[in-house]
């Protein structure tokens, strides 16, 4: 029953997949993939996943690839905590939750990857070398937007755009999450482990303009107890392996992972 996980310390869809691989106890195995040294384009990953992202699950030697149809698939495969509703509606509450969730990714992608993955690209790489990567990318969403970074030209308007994709997101979950606890209800559901790495993400951009006692109070509240699970804290202080975490980048290292890691 081998488990091993393909991922990567930042990588949003990783920490999805590394936070439900904790809630159901599951044993498994890191395969570090480090996309700052372009380990998501070596033959031997895109054997397993065509695409060149992470995270991909492998499962007693069959890969299962995109973050929420592998939480998906641990749920279902798995012993432990059962992580999606039995009731027709509460799974469609769920399911609504999670695709927000995904038509947010590009949003995401944007404001946290100008601010900080690509400047420690940057110190890593030279131009030349980040450009020809870019044109590797095997997928045309990634040959766009690395490339256009790269050249500096992801701009003001996308980013004020991806800014109000996710003010949006925020403001919808401060909604739902009337019916609290947890956004589908009382059941903590993969819709909680679905939106959980952006609030990591954002976190490290300065959590306070996003959700606070004053702002999204809701937000705030269920926040604080999303952060409190260990299955969380695990999956958001892997370590950046190849170095520098946020601090290299002067960002705030997120407060949950200082937790985490404490
Ligand atoms: N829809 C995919 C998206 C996966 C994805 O975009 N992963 C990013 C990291 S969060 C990645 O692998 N990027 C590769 C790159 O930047 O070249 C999923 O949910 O798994």
């Amino acid at each position: 029953m081998a488990v091993e996980l393909y991922h990567f310390w930042s990588s949003v869809c990783s920490v999805r997949c590394r936070m439900a691989l904790e809630e159901k106890g599951v044993p498994w195995t890191s395969r570090y993939i480090d996309l700052f040294k372009f380990e998501q384009m070596e033959p031997g990953y895109l054997a397993i996943n065509p695409d060149g992202l992470v995270p991909t699950l492998v499962h007693n030697g069959a890969p299962v690839r995109e973050s929420t149809v592998i939480n998906e698939y641990i749920d279902a495969a798995f012993e432990g905590p059962k992580l999606t509703p039995t009731d027709p509606l509460g799974q469609a509450r769920m399911r609504e939750f999670v695709r927000k969730c995904e038509d947010g990714f590009d949003a995401i992608v944007k404001l946290t990857m100008v601010k900080y993955i690509l400047p420690k690209l940057k110190n890593r790489w030279s131009i030349e070398e980040l450009t020809k990567q870019a044109a590797r990318r095997p997928m045309k969403y990634y040959q766009d937007v690395h490339s256009r970074a790269v050249r500096g030209e992801i701009t003001d308007d996308e980013l004020a755009k991806s800014r109000e994709t996710i003010e949006d997101l925020l403001d919808h979950l401060e909604r739902i999450l009337d019916r609290g606890p947890w956004i589908v209800g009382d059941q903590f559901t993969l819709a909680d482990i679905a939106v959980a790495p952006y609030m990591f993400r954002l976190s490290a951009l300065g959590a306070d303009q996003f959700w606070s006692h004053n702002r999204r109070p809701k937000v705030n509240e269920w926040n604080a107890r999303l952060s409190a699970r260990p299955a969380f804290r695990t999956a958001v202080s892997w370590p950046d392996e190849s170095g520098g975490g946020y601090e290299e980048v002067g960002l705030k290292a997120s407060t949950m992972a200082q937790k985490a890691t404490a």
